[in-house]
């Protein structure tokens, strides 16, 4: 039986602290994984679910967007998938008596522990202007609400589209061809907050915002860096390939300011003989200051132009550099070259925290690499300046021709199981003219060209009173969003919020005047149409696309498919029978769509490049992988038809006398905004999350002690913003860098600090003073 879900918010007194793992994964992760999943499940649906996670016509587990080996385990999944899969397959229900139970005031008071432990949403519920509690809602009433909304709407613009990464392709086609049949190109998504940066400096570079490796060039690469990211507990699953890499020969870089468990031992649970001995996964551990990548990657490439001053070889090259490939395939050594010259060792020490012996072993690394691999994720994708970061990362890999090469490239790993599939679809506020002119012939409508609002954006337009409609699919806006008060404020001034979703959430109850849930079936269940079951398709990190089919039972006899919600939303705006059609209308059958989501597929392949013979290719266990030109044939989709080295200030943090900067990242049991239980367990933190880790010297120098508590203060442009009663841990980070958990930090993340360019909120450096809490 699955055990009741818990009654009250995290009790932060019963925190405990143990030392810090130094190793990933092993038997403790499977016992913990069967402990929840059978929590959630109980133990028969348990097995049957489990078992069908990422296996050839199962579904894809929604635990992250990792590739899967064509050749399959049985059980291919990690303990974060596990839990990922529990909490959506779990027996726990939310309910019309639960809410009738609970007010939103009630509601407002829990945390999102609480809120997410209740189980899943059942029906279809409607705030009313004014109403204390959430009531039923026919789904037809609640589909003509939404159409009225948007009809009486003065202008496209004033409605706003969020979409999570956990959306099907076929979802999200349909839904952005809604949404721009609507008029707006207002399309913000989870990306914006994530790994917009990496899109930003790739496509400017390389001429495409994607990865450019397959697991095959990631377990034959000869080096590989692992930078601003905890695969141990983010992506479990990427520890195989690294322990392949390993045994190949790889020599791995880890780059963080935290000594995470994962990257530097691994025992993997699904090898018995690694059971027993485990893999030494880490060779170098640079210990990095927040923000010093830029710096690191640019201290690289002066090491490398120094090498090759000094006649030195890369393997398999005449020289260090790779000029055969400079010139044929690049422009922009020059300007790249300017810059590094500029760029100071002294500042570039200081910026990493490393020492220049550390800088130089590095450096000789890549000299003694063949191909090297430089994988990242959201430590170094959330400052101020990300993209220029991740522009060095890629000139330092242009330098020894490691794009488009056997065992090397970039590789970007992405968080949400279909986030990239997403921006495939168009879920962009600023997709090219050719995806618009395809579109536009496909439907034969005149989709809008102006760019939409990202999500920084469309915070300021609601906080500004422009928008009247918010739809969520999926995700938890007010959580995920930076500055929660002014976006709960943001939200609060619109007409109308939807939020499709499969659990309860705070953005539940930081509704507009009125709101909507729209509960919806998740992707480990069977989803049946007028045609039969449907299956849906994702694509993963490495753009390969598969199909995915749910096996449960629906959690409630009245959930709505993610499809069938847009498609009933459009045929009631575009062509409902008590309104006049709009003009400029997509000439779609939604309805159509909805029975039968290959019809969908079909304009997929109508529209989109690389879904040639799309039905027919998801047959194929693997599915397909999609074209990616600098990979399959150095070839870049740049204005010069040429990969671009870039000249980049060099840029860090400078912290402030008296204060700290912040990251704000994930513990072992969260997933995003979901926290499935309370501990950090590599981490050493159980029963609690209000803690901010900090160097022990700097705990020492503020005036503090180990344990005190402490109120954080966040200081931007002469504004602050409170976090309140966080225990102080002495935590194993360079000097002046803290971490904390988010969404717990998020009021502390300034809506105006963005990343250059990509206009990601700057969620891994808040600079931050300490205040010391009453006791
Ligand atoms: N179980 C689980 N899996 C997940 C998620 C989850 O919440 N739970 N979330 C999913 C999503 S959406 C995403 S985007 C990914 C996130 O995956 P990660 O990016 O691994 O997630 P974070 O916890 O934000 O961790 C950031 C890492 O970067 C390091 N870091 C911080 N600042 C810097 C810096 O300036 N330089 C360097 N070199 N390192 C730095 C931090 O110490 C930390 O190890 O995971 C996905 N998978
Ligand atoms: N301070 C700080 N803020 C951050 C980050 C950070 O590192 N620090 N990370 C950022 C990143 S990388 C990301 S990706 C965002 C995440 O932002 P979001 O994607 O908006 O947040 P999640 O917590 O993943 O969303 C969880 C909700 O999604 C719904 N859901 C789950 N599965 C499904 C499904 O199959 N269909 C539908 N319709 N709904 C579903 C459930 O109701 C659940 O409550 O947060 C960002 N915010
Ligand atoms: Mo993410």
């Amino acid at each position: 039986m699955a055990s009741k879900a818990p009654k009250q918010n995290i009790d932060e007194s019963k925190l405990s602290l143990t030392k810090p793992k130094t190793t990933a994964v092993g038997l403790p992760a499977v016992a913990n994984a069967l402990k929840i999943s059978l929590e959630q499940m109980g133990p028969l649906r348990s097995i049957q679910t489990l078992l069908a996670v990422n296996q050839v016509d199962g579904f894809d587990c929604m635990g992250c967007a990792w590739p899967e080996h064509e050749k399959r385990n049985a059980a291919e999944f990690c303990e974060n998938g596990a839990k990922a899969v529990a909490e959506e397959a779990t027996r726990r229900r939310v309910t019309p008596e639960f809410f009738a139970k609970h007010s939103i005031a009630d509601l407002k008071t829990r945390d999102d522990y609480w809120l997410g432990q209740q189980g899943r949403l059942t029906h279809p519920m409607l705030l009313d202007e004014g109403a204390t509690h959430y009531k039923p809602i026919a789904w037809d009433d609640a589909y003509e609400l939404i159409a009225q909304e948007i009809r009486d709407m003065e202008h496209p613009d004033q409605s706003v589209f969020y979409t999570s990464g956990r959306t099907s392709n076929e979802a999200a086609f349909a839904y952005q061809l809604l949404v721009r049949g609507i008029g707006t190109n207002n399309l913000p998504d989870c990306s914006n907050m994530c790994h917009e940066s990496s899109g930003s400096a790739l496509v400017e570079t390389i001429g495409i915002g994607k990865g450019s490796v397959s697991l095959t060039d990631l377990e034959t690469a000869s080096l590989i860096f692992v930078a601003g990211q905890n695969p141990g507990t983010n992506h479990p699953r990427m520890l195989s390939a690294l322990e392949k890499a390993k045994k190949n020969g790889a020599v791995i870089i880890s780059v963080n300011p935290l000594p995470e468990a994962g990257l530097l031992r691994f025992e993997n649970p699904q090898n018995i003989s690694g059971m027993v001995v485990g893999t030494q996964l880490t060779d170098d551990f640079l210990q990095i200051r927040a923000g010093g990548d830029q710096a690191l990657f640019q201290g690289l490439g002066k090491y490398l132009l120094e090498a090759e001053a000094q006649g030195r070889k890369t393997p398999g090259l005449p020289t260090v550099l790779d000029h055969e490939f400079i010139k044929d395939h690049t422009v922009g050594i020059d300007e790249y070259l300017r810059y590094l010259e500029k760029a100071e060792w002294d500042d570039i020490v200081e910026a990493t925290g490393l020492t220049l012996e550390q800088i130089k072993s590095t450096g000789e690394r890549l000299l003694a690499s063949s191909a090297t691999i430089v994988c990242w994720a959201m430590g170094l994708t959330q400052h101020k300046h990300s993209v220029p970061t991740l522009r060095d990362v890629v000139n330092v890999l242009l330098l020894q021709g490691n794009i488009g090469k056997p065992g090397a490239g970039v590789c970007p790993v992405r968080g949400h199981s279909n986030v990239q599939g997403d921006r495939t679809m168009g879920i962009f506020e600023k997709m090219p003219e050719s995806f618009h002119d395809r579109l536009d012939h496909e439907f034969q409508f005149l989709s809008p060209r102006a760019h939409g609002f990202d999500t920084v954006a469309a915070i300021r337009a609601m906080r500004d009173g422009k928008v009247r409609v918010f739809i969520g699919m999926g995700g938890n806006f007010v959580r995920a969003a930076p500055d929660s008060e002014v976006t709960e404020q943001a939200l609060a001034n619109t007409r109308l919020t939807v939020q499709i979703s499969t659990k309860l959430n705070h953005s539940h109850v930081s509704t507009g005047r009125r709101a909507l849930i729209l509960p919806t079936l998740g992707r480990t269940e069977k989803d049946t149409q007028r045609t039969g079951d449907q299956r849906v398709t994702v694509e993963d990190s490495m753009s390969a696309v598969h199909a995915s089919r749910g096996r449960l039972k629906p959690a409630s006899d009245h959930l709505h498919s993610e499809v069938a919600i847009v498609c009933n939303i459009a045929h009631k705006i575009f062509t409902g029978s008590d309104n006049l059609p709009l003009p400029n209308t997509p000439k779609a059958d939604w309805l159509a769509m909805k029975d039968d989501y290959s019809i969908i597929r079909k304009h997929i392949e109508a529209v989109l490049s690389g879904f040639e013979n799309f039905e027919e290719r998801i047959q194929n266990p693997g599915g397909f992988v999609l074209p990616h030109p600098p990979r399959d044939a150095r070839k870049f989709d740049t204005a010069s038809g040429k990969a671009h080295f870039t000249g980049n200030e060099l840029e860090f943090i400078r912290v402030p006398a008296g204060r700290l900067v912040l990251q704000t990242l994930r513990s072992h049991d969260q997933y995003n905004t979901t926290i499935y239980g309370k501990d950090d367990r590599y981490r050493g933190i159980h029963g609690g999350r209000r803690v901010v880790l900090i160097n022990a010297d700097d705990i020492t120098e503020l005036g503090f002690t180990d344990g005190d508590m402490v109120h954080l203060i966040s200081e931007f442009q002469g504004t602050e913003r409170r976090a309140e009663n966080f225990r102080i841990v002495s935590y194993s980070t360079p000097k002046g860098c803290a971490a904390a958990y988010y969404p717990e930090t998020n009021v502390l993340v300034p809506l105006d600090s963005v990343a250059d360019t990509s206009g990601t909120p700057t969620s891994k450096s808040v600079i931050v003073r300490l205040e010391r809490a009453e006791a």
